[in-house]
């Protein structure tokens, strides 16, 4: 499956488009493998220390060990492969065995949301890969090693908080992380040890910032600017700030028929009316996006007014004061709509990640990477949260978005053309050459 046709032995007589299209198609291969590993029947869903994250994981490993690498599995479960090749031509000794050598960080994630397309984070990983496969083959050195992350959890769809993967490397998971419950009442701690991590160790997970040139991501762009543009790829400016938050409307419930509506404390229809409040106040404010993607209503039963309901909201800005304003409105909106309903709302908050700006430096370089592959250089913020919202509080974060088909993503239809991906790959393969004369 996939493995990389090109060897040292012919990389020389062939001309590097065709490697570059070889690494491409290796990648495709590799992402429609990766996207049958589910843990759900007819659909992609791979969430945090499930086993098909350990297949995914596995299978991924193979690979990186196949290009050579050195793979680990840290403490909470990240799949990192370590790519070093001693010294460079002009024969610097100075990265003599016990030198730390520094790092440049590639990679992404490798779990998904429910019913998932294939391309959101192992996109990431693989081209990472194909940049090592690329180096291997080329027997060219560099004045660094490469380590590629396949971060273990970044949508937080079993435990509701984005980036635990990233966090753990960035230093950011605390002991209120750890005692986090899924809906199965399973701890994080818990959910780590099964995962074969050590919740224990997470301290010993933080990367070491001075070791660290930087993280670079590759991702699919998840929105339709550079289909708009014509473009393959882009760099990212920035990225958005995120606040999730768990809302509960108690009510109470009573018989579907004999209850008059005067007399009804709906806690879904108190529910509802928050969702299109939330929608109506994300519309009235540039670059704002609220969402509602989960609401369970309670008992469940259809002759049964709803006594409860459970919704999980989303808000996202480029800038945080933005964010933060339009959440302290909303939290005023449900009281008062709870108030009026005569029911009660308790408003939790889950998560919260400040905007980042990526690095100048590291974003200067990809895009001269870039200007060497397509005839115009856009920068685009990223509405999307990524690993490298949180690896920026360990060491200098940049990216690479790629053009997905109509921007959709979060959706099976989710998907990114091999000339696409292989324009990535070059792109990213000159980007470490820049960094190593960089560096
Ligand atoms: O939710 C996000 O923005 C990302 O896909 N985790
Ligand atoms: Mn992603
Ligand atoms: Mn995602």
């Amino acid at each position: 499956m996939g493995n990389f046709k090109i060897q040292p032995s012919n990389f020389r007589t062939i001309p590097n488009h065709r490697v570059m299209a070889d690494l491409a198609q290796t990648v495709m291969e590799r992402i429609e493998a990766l996207g049958q590993i589910s843990e759900e029947q007819g659909r992609l869903t791979r969430t945090y220390g499930s086993a098909a994250m350990r297949r995914a994981n596995d299978l991924a490993g193979s690979w990186m060990r196949e290009a050579e690498m050195e793979t680990r599995q840290d403490a909470v479960g990240n799949l990192i492969g370590h790519y070093a090749r001693r010294g460079q031509e002009t024969g610097d000794r100075s990265q003599e065995k016990g030198a730390e050598q520094k790092i440049l960080l590639l990679g992404s994630h490798l779990d998904t949301v429910r019913d998932a397309g294939k391309f959101d984070g192992p996109l990431g990983v693989l081209t990472a890969i194909a940049c090592v496969e690329e180096l291997r083959a080329s027997e060219r050195r560099l004045p660094f090693a490469l380590e590629v992350v396949g971060f273990a959890d970044e949508e937080g769809v079993r435990f509701h908080t984005g980036y635990l993967g990233s966090k753990a490397l960035a230093g950011g998971l605390s002991e209120e992380d750890l005692k986090r419950k899924d809906a199965t009442g399973v701890t994080l701690a818990q959910a780590i040890s099964s995962f074969g991590g050590r919740p224990e160790a997470l301290e010993g997970a933080r990367l070491d910032p001075k070791r660290l040139l930087g993280f670079v991501e590759v991702h699919i762009e998840q929105g339709p600017v550079l289909e708009q543009k014509h473009l393959a790829v882009g760099v990212v400016s920035a990225i958005a700030g995120q606040t999730r938050v768990k809302l509960t409307s108690t009510g109470r419930a009573g018989h579907a028929g004999a209850t008059p509506m005067d007399l009804r404390r709906d806690a879904l229809c108190a529910a509802a009316e928050f969702v299109l409040a939330a929608e109506k106040l994300a519309q009235s404010r540039n670059g704002l996006v609220a969402t509602v993607g989960e609401i369970t209503a309670l008992p469940g039963a259809s002759n049964v007014i709803p006594g409860e309901a459970r919704l999980s909201l989303d808000v996202r800005h480029a800038e945080d004061a933005v964010r933060q304003a339009a959440m302290e409105e909303l939290e005023n909106r449900a009281a008062a709509i709870a108030a009026q309903r005569k029911v009660s709302v308790d408003w939790q908050h889950v998560h919260q990640t400040a905007a980042v700006r990526c690095d100048r430096r590291l974003s200067a370089l990809l895009g001269e990477a870039v200007k060497r592959h397509q005839p115009e250089l856009v920068l685009l913020p990223s509405g999307a949260g990524h690993d490298a919202a949180a690896m920026a509080a360990v060491t200098p974060v940049a990216m690479l978005f790629v053009r997905c088909k109509g921007g959709l993503s979060h959706h099976p239809e989710e998907s990114a053309s091999v000339e696409d991906v292989r324009v990535a790959i070059a792109v990213m393969n000159d980007f470490i050459q820049l960094v190593a004369q960089d560096a």
